[in-house]
Formats: structure tokens, sequence, C-alpha cells
């Protein structure tokens, strides 16, 4: 029985899933985003569906080395939006393995007591296995949660490199969160970090060091340079496992909110966003076609000829461009 309702859900079409996820379906979200995680041939069709309700959610990231208290954080956070009366969402990235589960555990363990919650809607994603990897898969899942009513989307990514970076660039307002003994300010310097946080969240307050995180950090952001106008990162202590802070972290991202509005930033980060994420996805179109290309001859007929002395590597590559540019999609 359940099966095979299971079945007919996987058969609905995309427009009515769309339709229930904007009721609050949390079963029409799920497959949704998993039409997107899974790369479905019908992924151009939710696209579709979903891009007139996208655009209401204020998009969060919250970023850090592993251990931090990203996700004890998040949940912290999901707490105080709630008491505000707000739906979320919360997307837990892990762009460093091909499944989701895993390391994604602990995440679910942090969020049950919002599990039952029909107002907050939680996925795990993950993104490896992707081409072209996290950048368009993510903004898809977002857009989902987005259509879905939900007016906070945040978004934590677990692992480290330059991925936390990319989610950085996602989000409307991004937090990085430190804490004594593992990403303290040097690392968070190391990872790129200082450039893309608008609010640093001095997490594991009530642990030895946590002044010293602080201080070097404010030390190190205040080497950066500052444009006149441009917003200033807050420094904000938390201990996520008690909720100390949290109300101060959501106070800086109203501020920060504001700011966005106010200084014309939010249309420009978005619109930065859509080109990115067009120019990606014309990446992994343009990479697709030309893995079909070794299959037709035509590469191994210009290597032969840069071989023999015929055609430089360049005007070989000029042809191959203007050929693929000819090509229908393939997709
Ligand atoms: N003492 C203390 N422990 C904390 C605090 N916040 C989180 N922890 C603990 O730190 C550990 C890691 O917390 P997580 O929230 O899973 O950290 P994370 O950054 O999501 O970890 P990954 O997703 O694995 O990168 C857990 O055991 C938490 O209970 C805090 O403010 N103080
Ligand atoms: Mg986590």
């Amino acid at each position: 029985m359940r099966v095979e309702r299971a079945r007919a859900g996987q058969r609905r079409d995309v427009p009515s899933l769309v339709e229930s996820a904007r009721s609050g379906d949390p079963r029409a979200v799920a497959r949704l985003i998993s039409l997107v995680e899974d790369a479905s041939p019908r992924l151009r069709e939710v696209a579709a569906a979903l891009i007139p309700y996208a655009g209401q959610a204020e998009v969060i990231g919250i970023t850090g080395a592993p251990g931090v208290g990203k996700s004890t954080c998040t949940s912290a956070l999901v707490t105080a939006y709630r008491r505000a009366g707000r739906r979320v969402g919360v997307l837990a990235v892990d762009p460093t393995s091909p499944f989701s589960g895993g390391a994604l555990l602990g995440d679910r363990v942090r969020m049950q007591e919002h599990a039952t919650d029909p107002d907050v809607f939680i996925r795990s994603m993950a993104t490896r296995g992707h081409l072209g990897g996290l950048a368009w898969a993510t903004p898809q899942a977002l857009r989902v949660l987005d259509a879905a009513g939900c007016e906070v989307i945040l978004v934590e990514t677990v692992g480290v490199g330059q991925s936390e970076v990319e989610v950085a660039g996602l989000a409307d307002t991004t937090l990085v969160l430190l804490a004594p003994g593992m990403g303290d300010a040097v690392q968070v310097a190391k990872a790129g970090l200082l450039e893309v946080g608008d609010v640093y969240v001095v997490n594991k307050a009530d642990r030895d060091g946590a002044d010293r995180v602080g201080r070097d950090l404010r030390h190190m952001l205040a080497l950066g340079e500052h444009r006149e106008g441009s917003w200033i990162p807050r420094i904000v202590r938390t201990v996520a496992t008690t909720g100390d802070g949290i109300d101060a972290v959501v106070d800086a991202v109203t501020q920060h909110r504001a700011y966005l509005r106010e200084s014309g930033e939010l249309a420009r980060r978005r619109t930065r966003r859509a080109h990115d994420e067009i120019a990606e996805l014309t990446l992994v179109d343009l990479r697709k076609r030309l893995d079909l290309l070794p299959h037709d001859r035509r590469l191994d007929a210009l290597a032969e000829r840069v071989v023999a002395g015929e055609l430089d590597p360049y005007q070989a590559a000029d042809e191959l461009v203007a050929e693929v540019l000819g090509a229908p999609s393939p997709s």
C-alpha cells in the first residue's frame, strides 16, 4: 500500500507537485528536491514551474570549519525564527560526499526538535556527484523551499574547501562560525572566509579561548579594506547549545537585511547570482556537448591534424567550439 502510494507520488506531474508544495505539503517538497538532487530529466520542468514563485525567501548561509557548531546554531536559529512566527526551511548541503546521510546524520539529530513542526522544512542534499557540483543544484533546491512559502531559509554547508565560499555566494546574508580550538580566525582567513562573512559568530563562548578567537578576528577584519557606506561585518558571541547570543545573531541578520535593501545591494546580489547560475548552466551544457564528441571521431581527426602539423591546437579548439555551438542541445 505504502509502496503504491510512493509510486503514485513519483508519477505525479510537476505542476501538481509544485501546487502541493505551495500549500505546504512536506512530501511534495521532498519529492521536488529529490528531482533536483537526482538531476532528473524533469528538472527543466521543475525549474520552469518554480520560477514564478521564487525570490521571496531570505536566504541565510551558515558556514565554518567542521564541528564549530553550525548545525546546533542552525537549530537554535530555527527556534528563534519560529518564535517570531516565520516558516523556515533548512538545507544542509554536503559538497564533499556523493551521498546524503553520513556526515549529515548528526545534523538530523540536532534538528530533531523541529522534526514534527509543520512550518519547518529540513532537507539535506549531496552535491558532489553533480556535473558542475554545487553551483546549479543548490539554487534549485532553494527555489523549492522558497515556493513552499519558507520565509527564511538556512543553508548549512558541511565539509571544507571552496564550497564554503560557493555557498556564501548563494546567500543574502552569510554567517561564518568560529570556535576556540577549531575554526579559529587564522583558519577562517586561510579558507577565504574573511571576505564573505556578513556576520561572524564566535560560538562555544562557554569554552576557554573564545576571547582570543574574537580578538584575533576583530584584528584581521580591521586589516581588510572598507569602502565608504558598505556593511561593517558584525561579530556576535554565542553558546549555541543553550541559545545564548542567538537573538543577537538574529538582530545582526535583520540589520544586514535592512542594509541590503536600502543600499540596493540585495538586487545586485540576486542579479549576480542569476548571472553566475546562467553561466554555470551554460558551462554544464557545453561540457555535455564536448563529452559527446570523442565518440563521433571529430576530436580524433583534429588531434591527428595537430600532430601532423596542419593545425595548431588553438585553431583546432576554434573548430571544435564552432561545431559544439552549432550542435543542438543534448539534454
Ligand atoms: N560547549 C559547546 N559545545 C557546542 C556549542 N555549540 C555546539 N557544540 C557542540 O559541538 C559539537 C559539534 O556541533 P555541530 O552543531 O554538529 O557542529 P557542525 O559545525 O554542524 O559540525 P559539522 O556539520 O560536522 O561540520 C556538538 O557536540 C555540539 O553539541 C557551544 O556553544 N558550546
Ligand atoms: Mg553540521
